[in-house]
C-alpha cells in the first residue's frame, strides 16, 4: 500500500463554518439575516457545509441601492487612496491563504494542491496588480471615469479567482459592485466579504448576493451600469438578449472547445505534460481547457503511448489529500451532464479510453479517440476531464481542424521551431494562443474570447478599459457648429 502525504488540516475551516452556520447576503458592509436558504455541499462526500440564502429580486435591489450610494464617494476618491484598500485586501488574502484554499477545495472539490498553489496565489496577484492600476488611474486613463455600479455573475470552476478577476479591476476603476457567486460554490465569496469588512472597505463598495440563476437574472434586470458574466454560452446569450437596448455595458466570458495542436517536431514529453495542465487540471472544468488534441499523424502513435502512460499515473481521489491530481466534479448534475455527452460520443462511434465514472462525483481522466469531426464529443464543451484525440497530416489541415468550432477562447501549439509555432498560432482564431505551454495566466495579460466564447477582456490594460467610461473630456466637447 502506498501512503501519500497527510491530508490538509481542515479544522480551522470547519470551525468557521460551524460558527457561521447559515449565511445571509453581504450588503452595505454587513451580513443580512439569512432568508430562505439552500445547502452548499462538499461534492467529494456530499456533506453539507453551510446554508446560504437564495437571493430575491428585493435583495438584489437592496444591494444595488447600497452600491449606488457608495459609488459616489468611492469613485471620487483619488486612485492612490482606492489602491490602499486593494493592497490591504491582497495582503489579507495572502495571510489567509491556507484557510481560503481549504475552503475552496471543500466547496468545489478541486485538489488542495491546485487551490493552494494556483488559485489563491493568482487571486492575491490579481489584487496587487489592480492596486497598481488604481494608483495609476488618473495618469494612465486621463479623463476616463468609472461606469458606476457593476453587476457581476461568476461560475463555480474558479470561485475566488473569478471573483478577483471581476472585483479587482472594477474597484480599481472606481466602480462599486454587486456580485453573485455560483450556487454550487458561494463560500469563498462570503469569506471574501468578511475580508472587505476586516480591511475597512467603505460599506456598499462590495456587495455579495447569493442564489441561483433566478437571482442572477434579477441582477441582470436591475438598474446597474454594467453586467460582467462568466458562465455557459446559453445563459450568456440570454443575458445579451435581456440587456439589449438597455445601455448597460456587457462583457461575456463563455465556453470553449480549445484546440491543443501538437506539431511533428514537438517535444512530446512536454506536450503530454501540457495535456495534464491543459485538460486534466481542475477536472477539466476550465473554460479554456485544451480539450481538442490534434496531433501530427507521423508522431501520433508515440504521443498516444506517452499520453496513456502519464494518464495512468494521475491520482483520482480525496481533494484534501495533498497527493491528489484529479478531485471531484463540482456537483452530481454536472457529473451527469459529462457522462451524457460521453454516452452520445461513444454511441456515435468514438472510443473512450479511461474516463470511467466512480461512485460520488468522480470521473477518471480520459480521452476520446477515433472521433469524427461532427461527433458530439468533438463539438460540445464537455467541461470534464476528457479530451478528444485526432490527427492531421499537414499544417493546413491542423489549422482547419483547430478553427472548426463555434468557439474562440484559447489554443495551445506545441513545436520546437519558433517559426512553425508562431505561424500556426497566427492562424488560429482565439483570444489567447499559448506556445509550448497551456493554461498560463497573469493579471497583466488580457483574457477573453471571440465568436461564441464571448467578448470583452479581463486583466491588464484592456480589462481596465472595460470598467471605464469613454473619456469624460471627449463627452463634454461641444458638437462642431456650422
Ligand atoms: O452554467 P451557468 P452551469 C459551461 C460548462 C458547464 C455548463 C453548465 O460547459 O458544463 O456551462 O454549467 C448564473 N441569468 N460553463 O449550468 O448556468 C449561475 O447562477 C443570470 C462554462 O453551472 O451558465 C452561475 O452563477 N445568471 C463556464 C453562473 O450563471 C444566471 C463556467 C454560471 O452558471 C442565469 C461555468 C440567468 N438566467 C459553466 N442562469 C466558463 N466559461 O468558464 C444561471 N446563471
Amino acid at each position: 500500500m502506498e501512503y501519500g502525504p497527510a491530508p490538509e488540516d481542515a479544522s480551522a475551516v470547519r470551525d468557521w463554518l460551524r460558527e457561521r452556520g447559515r449565511f445571509g447576503h453581504f450588503i452595505a458592509g454587513r451580513f443580512t439575516r439569512p432568508g430562505e436558504t439552500f445547502a452548499s455541499r462538499d461534492p467529494s462526500t456530499g456533506e453539507e457545509l453551510a446554508q446560504v440564502t437564495q437571493g430575491t429580486a428585493r435583495d438584489v435591489m437592496k444591494a444595488v441601492r447600497a452600491a449606488r450610494r457608495a459609488q459616489r464617494g468611492w469613485g471620487a476618491m483619488p486612485g492612490h487612496v482606492r489602491a490602499r484598500f486593494l493592497y490591504a485586501i491582497a495582503r489579507t488574502i495572502q495571510k489567509r491563504e491556507r484557510f481560503l484554499a481549504v475552503l475552496e477545495t471543500l466547496d468545489n472539490g478541486k485538489p488542495i494542491r491546485e487551490s493552494r498553489d494556483i488559485d489563491v496565489p493568482l487571486v492575491v496577484r490579481h489584487f496587487y496588480h489592480h492596486a497598481g492600476w488604481a494608483e495609476l488611474a488618473e495618469t494612465e486613463f486621463p479623463g476616463h471615469g468609472p461606469l458606476g455600479v457593476c453587476g457581476q455573475i461568476i461560475p463555480w470552476n474558479f470561485p475566488l479567482l473569478m471573483l478577483a478577476w471581476k472585483v479587482a479591476p472594477a474597484l480599481a476603476a472606481g466602480n462599486t459592485v454587486v456580485l453573485k457567486p455560483a450556487e454550487y460554490t458561494p463560500l469563498t465569496a462570503l469569506a471574501f466579504a468578511e475580508i472587505c469588512a476586516h480591511v475597512g472597505l467603505p460599506a456598499g463598495v462590495v456587495n455579495i448576493v447569493t442564489g441561483d440563476g433566478e437571482t442572477g437574472a434579477a441582477l441582470v434586470a436591475a438598474p446597474v451600469d454594467k453586467i460582467a458574466f462568466t458562465g455557459s454560452t446559453e445563459v450568456g446569450r440570454g443575458i445579451a438578449r435581456a440587456v439589449a437596448g438597455s445601455g448597460k455595458r456587457l462583457v461575456l466570458e463563455l465556453g470553449g472547445k480549445s484546440p491543443f495542436v501538437v506539431m511533428e517536431d514537438a517535444d512530446l514529453d512536454a506536450a503530454v505534460e501540457g495535456v495534464v495542465e491543459g485538460v486534466w487540471f481542475n477536472q477539466g472544468e476550465v473554460c479554456c481547457a485544451g480539450s481538442r488534441i490534434l496531433v501530427a499523424e507521423s508522431v501520433a502513435a508515440r504521443f498516444e503511448a506517452l499520453l496513456r502512460a502519464r494518464m495512468g499515473k494521475l491520482r483520482l481521489g480525496a481533494p484534501l489529500d495533498k497527493s491528489t491530481d484529479v478531485g471531484a466534479i463540482v456537483d452530481p448534475v454536472q457529473k451527469d451532464r459529462i457522462l451524457r455527452i460521453l454516452d452520445r460520443a461513444t454511441a456515435a462511434g468514438a472510443e473512450l479510453v479511461g474516463g470511467t465514472a466512480a461512485p460520488g462525483c468522480f470521473i477518471a481522466p480520459g480521452y476520446l479517440r477515433n472521433i469524427a469531426p461532427a461527433n458530439p464529443g468533438m463539438v460540445e464543451e464537455i467541461f470534464g476531464p476528457i479530451a478528444t484525440l485526432s490527427t492531421f497530416r499537414t499544417p493546413d489541415e491542423a489549422a482547419d481542424l483547430a478553427n472548426n468550432t463555434r468557439y474562440g477562447l484559447a489554443a495551445s501549439v506545441w513545436s520546437e521551431s519558433a517559426t512553425v509555432a508562431t505561424d500556426m498560432a497566427a492562424r488560429i482564431k482565439a483570444g489567447v494562443v499559448w506556445v509550448n505551454c497551456a493554461n498560463l495566466f497573469d493579471a497583466a495579460a488580457p483574457f477573453g474570447g471571440m465568436r461564441d466564447s464571448g467578448y470583452g477582456r479581463e486583466g491588464g490594460r484592456e480589462g481596465m478599459l472595460d470598467y471605464l467610461a469613454v473619456p469624460v473630456a471627449a463627452q463634454r466637447d461641444p458638437a462642431p457648429s456650422e
